[in-house]
């Protein structure tokens, strides 16, 4: 992994603003500064890890975390309709943040598959 911090690094360590959502001591949850719906928000995880693909199986509880930060963020945004969480992994994939995120979108009907 490159010596230089990812914006999430930054955002993490308070560097850059972000509009924070949720935080607790393994994660944070902060508005997409893009969103692609009305409600779209990145859950984190602290520990740079840079993505899916990189998980180790000692991670299973953070990675367990995270998706149950996603349902209760998703409950506190009141996406009662339905909402999508996407973990882009690589390139190909549209990933271009090297540090794990998984998106929730929500607030309008979103199509599958999705490009
Ligand atoms: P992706 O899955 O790696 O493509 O998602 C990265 C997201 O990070 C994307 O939706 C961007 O809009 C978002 N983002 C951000 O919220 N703030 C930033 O400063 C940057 C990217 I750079």
């Amino acid at each position: 992994m490159s010596d230089e911090k990812t914006i999430f690094k930054k955002i993490i360590d308070k560097e850059i603003p972000a509009d924070i959502v949720f935080e607790d001591d393994l994660c944070l949850a902060f508005r997409d500064a893009n969103p692609q719906a009305p409600t779209h928000v990145l859950v984190i995880p602290k520990q740079e890890i840079p993505s899916v693909a990189d998980l180790a199986d000692s991670d299973a509880a953070l990675a367990g975390h995270l998706l149950l930060v996603a349902r209760d963020v998703a409950k506190q945004l009141e996406l009662d309709g339905g909402f999508r969480l996407v973990v882009n992994n690589g390139p190909e994939a549209g990933q271009t943040v090297d540090h794990l995120h998984i998106h929730i979108l929500g607030g309008r009907s979103l199509v599958w598959p999705p490009g």
